[in-house]
């Protein structure tokens, strides 16, 4: 079953708890990053893991490998179970995190093709087929793609298998959740829950398009 991730960028701590403590019986993962931890410390952390739900730590890390390290151990001792970090610095740095991660029982995540109209810009014309490959020679556990582009995803989907996918572009960015919820293993809402009238049922109706990978 696909699973349902919200993304909780809002930059104040009680937004984030109130939005989190709504979504939390539609959703399977929350992930933050900078906009909600540069605002209320990375202390949110604990809080939030407190919904029992997974926490993905979205600092797309992209330094030298010493620094990804520090910065991967700081992310699991603060209660992630995962983060998300980049390919281009290449793929010793990608090994620190997912080192990192492995060691602390938890996930790493590499952004392959991002979500946005300038994402078509870097990662088209084979560095993303080619940072899905390091995600196999790595032992990352899977990548970060399109669901604003479903064709360039499938297309990366054949390079990686059975690793996951998890595919931010859903409502906000336009990418249609139906369309792609087959083709991977997570879609990451961020928006068209967080700023809904009502993000209980607005997560209530993006956990109904989740469907078995196709
Ligand atoms: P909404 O556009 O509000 O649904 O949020 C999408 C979330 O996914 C944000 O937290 C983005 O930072 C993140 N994201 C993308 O939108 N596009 C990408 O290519 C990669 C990410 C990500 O790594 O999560």
């Amino acid at each position: 079953m696909t699973d349902l991730i919200l993304a909780l960028d809002p930059t104040s701590r009680d937004d984030a708890l109130r939005i989190a403590s709504a979504a939390a019986p539609h959703i399977d993962a929350i992930k933050i990053g900078y906009p909600l931890i540069l605002a209320e410390g990375l202390g949110i952390a604990k809080e939030l893991a407190a919904f029992g739900l997974p926490l993905i730590a979205d600092f797309k890390v992209a330094d030298i490998p010493n620094t990804n390290r520090l910065i991967a151990e700081q992310v699991f001792r603060a209660g992630f179970s995962g983060i998300i970090c980049h390919g281009f610095p290449g793929s010793d740095s990608v090994e620190a995190c997912v080192t990192v991660a492995h060691e602390h029982r938890g996930e790493c995540y590499v952004v392959a093709e991002m979500s946005h109209p300038g994402g078509a810009e870097f990662f088209q014309g084979g560095t993303a087929e080619r940072i899905a490959r390091m995600v196999i020679d790595t032992g990352a556990d899977g990548i970060i793609a399109p669901a604003t582009r479903p064709e360039r995803t499938r297309i990366l989907r054949e390079i990686i298998g059975d690793r996951k996918i998890l595919s931010p572009g859903v409502g906000a960015q336009g990418g249609d959740p139906g369309t792609i919820a087959g083709l991977v293993d997570g879609i990451i809402v961020g928006r068209a829950i967080y700023e809904a009238d009502n993000p209980a049922e607005a997560a209530a109706a993006y956990s109904g398009v989740r469907t078995n990978r196709n």
